[in-house]
């Protein structure tokens, strides 16, 4: 393999301001495991240009199976990579792009055609019925959208960035959609919708809740915790049911006005691979405990204590994490102390990138974790109508989906 030893740069020419954040987003994405190969066809540039950019950015590379020591937290990519640099990302539509390079991206631009069409399609509103939104709605959804040419290209594009091998989240961008029919515009939440549709089931584990469930910004609020203005460490949402949402999706509305809060994601397999057997050992006792579990709907039962790792399906199913116990729940030392290793593995993998007004982020929570960086100080000056503001909706695998999904 052309990238399992690279060599050594002695002496290399800083990078343009402009592209380091783009070239810090390759380096995180390189260190949580993603190829040269990889990283080349996700951003539609040559195995040679990635090489040079990540040689410039980190300066040294490592053989994949041992570089995950040497690894330097990369804590914060400011800007989202392909917004910020022009050049790096083709939209999917491109028809220089061969069908592997559409496949293999996580930051999935709507094709101007398909965009095009569904400002203009009267989606009719959804049903529920106990909480899953009903099948009825999905399937209307389904023919009015399987109707409108690469809606049915795009939803796989999206589904595969999910499910591919080392992939579990993406990026839908529907800033243009947004933009023209405005968030707060039933029919803009309607095709948002009908895209989580195409993944998995959309639906409520809160049964007095609507289907979109809005995380603003709340400054008295426990800054760790959804919505609280701190660091929102790695962690799969409803950590303690006997079986979370299968994804998580949220959706921004507006980012932080004063520029904080990147999004982070983790990819959960690959950090608990990089743990010592011992500290895996512990991580797969029922020893952990986190949060409470009241009134929920579609996610089990409560589950207390619970192991983090799976003993009889290690590599596969939730890493059932949240790095917020590390605080708030009380565990013995030393599964405390893997737990801790584990927080840490998440961080050395990571990926950041600041979710833009329109953007859907979707989470496989089977592969991935989740979190976001502190928002920006002085969010208290900001009036609560204009601070960061995403909404939220859960996936539940359909039937036929198989448990690797
Ligand atoms: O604010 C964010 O970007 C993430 C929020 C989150 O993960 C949550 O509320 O569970
Ligand atoms: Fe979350």
């Amino acid at each position: 393999m052309p990238d399992e030893e690279v060599g050594w740069p002695r002496h290399h020419v800083p990078l343009k301001p402009e592209r380091r954040p783009a070239a810090k987003g390759l380096k995180n994405r390189y260190a949580a495991n993603a190829s040269i190969h990889e990283l080349a066809e996700e951003i539609g540039r040559s195995y040679g240009f990635v090489h040079r950019t990540l040689a410039v950015a980190s300066g040294a590379f490592w053989s994949r199976g041992v570089r995950a020591k040497p690894l330097i937290a990369c804590p914060v990519v400011p800007n989202d990579v392909r917004r910020s640099t022009t050049g790096w990302s083709r939209r999917p539509d491109d028809p220089a792009k061969t069908p592997k390079d559409r496949e293999l991206r996580v930051f999935i631009d709507i094709p101007s055609e398909l965009e095009a069409a569904l400002i203009d399609l009267p989606l009719p509103p959804w049903r529920t019925d106990d909480s899953f939104l009903a099948t009825s709605t999905m399937e209307r959804y389904r023919t009015d959208l399987t109707a409108i040419p690469q809606f049915e290209e795009t939803t796989a594009t999206l589904r595969h960035a999910l499910t591919r091998e080392g992939g579990g989240y993406a990026v839908l961008r529907l800033g243009n959609l947004a933009k023209e029919l405005g968030t707060d515009n039933d029919r803009f939440l309607r095709i948002a919708t009908s895209f989580a549709a195409e993944v998995a089931v959309p639906f409520s584990p809160f049964p007095r809740w609507p289907l979109w469930k809005d995380i603003g910004v709340k400054v008295e609020k426990d800054p760790g915790k959804s919505s609280g203005i701190g660091y929102n460490a790695f962690h799969m949402d409803l950590v303690n049911a006997t079986l979370p949402p299968d994804f998580t999706t949220l959706l921004c509305v507006r980012p932080d006005p004063l520029g904080g809060g990147p999004s982070i994601l983790s990819d959960a397999h690959a950090a608990a691979a990089r743990l010592s057997e011992d500290c895996q050992a512990l991580l797969t006792e029922s020893a952990y405990h986190y949060g409470t579990f009241f009134d929920l709907f579609g996610v089990g039962e409560e589950y207390k204590p619970f192991p983090i790792l799976d003993g009889s399906n290690l590599g596969k199913g939730f890493v059932r994490f949240s790095a917020k116990m590390l605080e708030r729940s009380k565990l013995c030392p030393e599964h405390a102390e893997a737990a801790r290793e584990l927080a840490d593995e998440l961080v050395r993998g990571q990926v950041s990138f600041m979710l833009q007004p329109g953007d859907y982020l979707v989470v496989n929570q089977r592969r991935f974790l989740h979190g976001r960086e502190a928002l920006h100080s002085g969010q208290e000056t900001v009036p609560v109508a204009d601070r960061r503001l995403l909404i939220q909706l859960f996936l539940r695998a359909k039937a036929d989906d198989g448990p690797a999904m």
